[in-house]
């Protein structure tokens, strides 16, 4: 039929298979298939039904974003699904792996949809800044209502088989193995009956009546978690039209409006996002034959905030974990924090209550670091101090075994200097994982000097099954992401120093898409972290702070003062410091402006990005960006740092740095002259 589309018919059941790895998603050559083999089978007299099926791991992912952008080529999906509802004949979808975006559209567009119990069944269009473009906001709340289809298309997340029958998204499951006979069983029912899902009203039509509270409902239980996206309410109004429009005109408007997003910044910039994660996992130049070692057991050192967070993830992937403490007390404090946050998770219903003790049993606390003899990889995560690093990873040389890859959770700390102190520099790498380490998704993976390319490769391997998003660091001062940070932070700083309020630049950021600013987080944090009353020598804003009693949120003072329930307010006791402090180093301050607090927050830690990338301690600009977008909470509709540059302009960054008194960055300055970019994406 065509070389990612097959037709044959067994007996009078035509069966259309695509076949277009990764993820058969929905190419021009696959469009071009599809509307050749639904017209070859409904024009042959020999048939009676047909099943759209996909071979390999998944159904149809989605339409192929690799070509979004560019001129369009092959059939159009919109009337490949108008020649699928038009057919004569009935048409049954067979899911399993993953039915997402135009996937899910082409299953919606078929009479009938089976599935087997572990298939994945969504719309997550909104997550690349864009909505189902081929129908989905419109046949879906047909088959499964209106509020289920508000969460589907506005969190993106795909709901499991069984779910999906229950909401009437499929009409039959299929056991695991069986799905083809399934629905080609289903198929050759006798009788069948030709629906369209464009024709079902009913559950629309029942919406009708309180929709005007149903959608504001909706619209204020989520406003924080759609705030600055455009895509959500997007999503919204085309559900809404599907309640209060004819089918033809509610898919004109979702049309309109996927159009409108598609040629927008933000959907730019989460489509750039979602091919930057994937290639993070990419290592240039890694051997071919450099394939990852079996990881089956992982021991951790260090119980504290960090290690008991990492060991969580290695549990929840099923992995026997050996965590080791000095002291019984410490030993305990850390296994009974998380057992506390696994018993929380099955409090809100997303664990049971045997999940809890599962994880619970692949767990080892111990006191003895002999006990990690026999583990695949062990990660470090004691005080950020270079001597005790020093000493457990001399011990851990006499301990591990051959082959152990030696992890060390540092934030700043030197790798290279950390693996001299053993015998294996090779088997040593730096895995950062970020707080709380059980729920923040990034993972910078530290190459050391000597770092084996297979131990690279095991650490990136083992990031993915842990579901962590990984990007490669060089080994410099605090690697890609507080290397960066730390110039931020100087700068609010400065700011404050020169004039503006914790809360304005707070505000600045917060409003630019950062979940919180600067000095909301230093309190969240805490003012005293890697600070001491005996070293404290009142040189810094914090030093003062932190010298007048205050330490941030644990104690309700910081930047802000907190009540019982961490509502905050702005703190005079802290504003009279700064303006002391200010007035104590001479500075006169002045009114500054919101563009100024956002481009001396934002352009100082571009610029130190383009050194990063120049001395090679980044890959490339869109590992960056990933590490800003899952460490440290940048926008992802602002598609990193990096992007944001590019699209900023990188001579009014240049031009800006220079006004704010910065040495620009050569990389910077070269490409601001030649008119380039760091992505590639202008
Ligand atoms: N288009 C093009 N390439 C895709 C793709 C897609 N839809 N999905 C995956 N890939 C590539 C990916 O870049 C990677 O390539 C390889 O496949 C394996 O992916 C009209 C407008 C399906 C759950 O948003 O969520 O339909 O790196 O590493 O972890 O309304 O991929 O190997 O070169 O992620 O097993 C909507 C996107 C599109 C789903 C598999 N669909 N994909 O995860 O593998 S918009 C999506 C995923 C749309 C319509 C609209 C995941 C996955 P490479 P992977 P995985
Ligand atoms: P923490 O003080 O909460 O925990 C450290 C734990 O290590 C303590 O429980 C201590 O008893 C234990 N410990 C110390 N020496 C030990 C030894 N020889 N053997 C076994 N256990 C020992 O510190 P943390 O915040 O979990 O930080 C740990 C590491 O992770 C540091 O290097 C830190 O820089 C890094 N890190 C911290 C964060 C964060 O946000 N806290 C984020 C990323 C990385």
């Amino acid at each position: 039929m065509s070389p990612t589309v097959d037709l044959t018919n067994d007996g009078d059941i035509a069966v259309l298979t695509i076949d277009s790895p990764p993820v058969n998603a929905l190419s021009a050559d696959v469009r071009d298939g599809l509307a050749a083999g639904f017209a070859a089978a409904i024009a042959d007299p020999l048939v009676r039904a047909i099943v759209l099926i996909c071979a390999g791991r998944t159904f149809i992912a989605g339409a192929d974003i690799s070509e979004f952008g560019k001129p369009p080529r092959g059939a159009s999906l919109h009337q490949v699904q108008l020649d699928m509802e038009a057919s004569p004949k009935p048409i049954v979808a067979a899911i399993h792996g993953t039915a997402l975006g135009g996937g899910l559209e082409v299953a919606l567009a078929c009479h009938y949809r089976v599935a087997v119990p572990s298939a994945k069944l969504g719309l997550p269009e909104v997550k690349l800044g864009l909505l189902p473009g081929a129908g989905g906001t419109q046949r879906l709340p047909r088959l499964v209502g209106v509020e289920q289809a508000l969460k589907m298309v506005t969190s993106g997340v795909p709901i499991g088989g069984k779910a999906a029958l229950s909401f009437g998204l499929v009409d039959e499951l299929a056991p695991e193995g069986e799905l083809l006979a399934t629905a080609k069983a289903f198929a050759g029912r006798s009788g069948l009956a030709l629906i369209q899902v464009r024709d079902r009203n009913e559950k629309v039509e029942a919406a009708h009546a309180n929709a005007v509270t149903l959608f504001a409902d909706f619209r204020k239980a989520n406003a924080r978690a759609m705030r600055g996206f455009e895509a959500p309410e997007a999503n919204i109004k085309c559900i809404e039209a599907a309640v209060n429009l004819p089918f033809a005109d509610g898919l004109a408007f979702e049309r309109e409006q996927f159009m409108h997003l598609m040629n927008g910044l933000q959907s730019k910039a989460q489509r750039y996002a979602f091919f930057a994660e994937r290639m993070a996992n990419k290592i240039d130049g890694l051997p071919a034959d450099a394939k990852p070692l079996p990881v089956e057991s992982v021991g951790i050192i260090g119980a504290g905030t960090m290690g008991g967070g990492i060991a969580m993830n290695f549990l929840n992937a099923g992995l026997p974990v050996t965590i080791v403490e000095t002291k019984q007390e410490a030993l305990d404090r850390g296994v009974a924090t998380i057992r506390k946050n696994y018993e929380n998770t099955a409090a809100k219903g997303r664990m049971t209550a045997a999940d809890v003790e599962a994880r619970m049993a692949l767990l080892t606390p111990t006191l003895s670091l002999e006990d990690l003899g026999q583990a695949d990889m062990i990660i470090e995560a004691v005080f950020e101090n270079m001597d005790i690093k020093k000493e457990v990873f001399g011990k851990l040389d006499r301990i591990a075994k051959p082959g152990a890859i030696l992890a060390s959770n540092t934030s700043y700390l030197n790798v290279d200097e950390i693996a001299a102190s053993t015998s294996r520099p090779e088997s040593v790498i730096g895995l950062h994982f970020f707080s709380p380490a059980n729920v923040m998704r990034l993972l910078e993976v530290v190459r050391g000097a000597r770092t084996d390319v297979q131990v690279l490769a095991t650490a990136m391997a083992t990031a993915k099954r842990i579901g962590k998003v990984a990007a490669v660091s060089g080994v410099c001062h605090g690697f890609i992401g507080n290397r960066m940070l730390s110039l931020r932070q100087q700068q609010a700083q400065a700011l404050l120093l020169e004039g503006a309020l914790p809360e304005q630049v707070d505000r600045v950021l917060y409003d630019f898409g950062f979940p919180m600013g600067p000095f909301q987080m230093s309190d969240l944090a805490g003012l005293d972290i890697g600070w001491s009353a005996d070293t404290s020598k009142g040189a810094t804003i914090r030093d003062r702070l932190c010298e007048a009693g205050l330490r941030g949120q644990k104690n309700g003072h910081g930047f802000y003062d907190y009540d019982a329930q961490r509502n905050r307010v702005p703190s005079p006791v802290a504003e009279k410091i700064i303006f002391d402090f200010a007035a104590e180093k001479g500075i006169q301050r002045r009114d500054i402006d919101d563009t100024e607090i956002l481009e001396r927050c934002l352009y100082p830690m571009i610029n130190e990005g383009a050194l990063i990338l120049a001395e090679g301690m980044a890959q490339r600009a869109s590992d960056i960006d990933i590490v800003w977008i899952y460490g440290y909470g940048w926008p992802v509709y602002r598609g990193g740092p990096m992007f944001w540059a590019d699209h900023q302009g990188l001579a009014k960054v240049a031009a800006g740095l220079t006004r704010y008194g910065f040495e620009v960055a050569p990389l910077l300055a070269k490409l601001a002259a030649e008119g380039g970019s760091f992505t590639g994406q202008v």
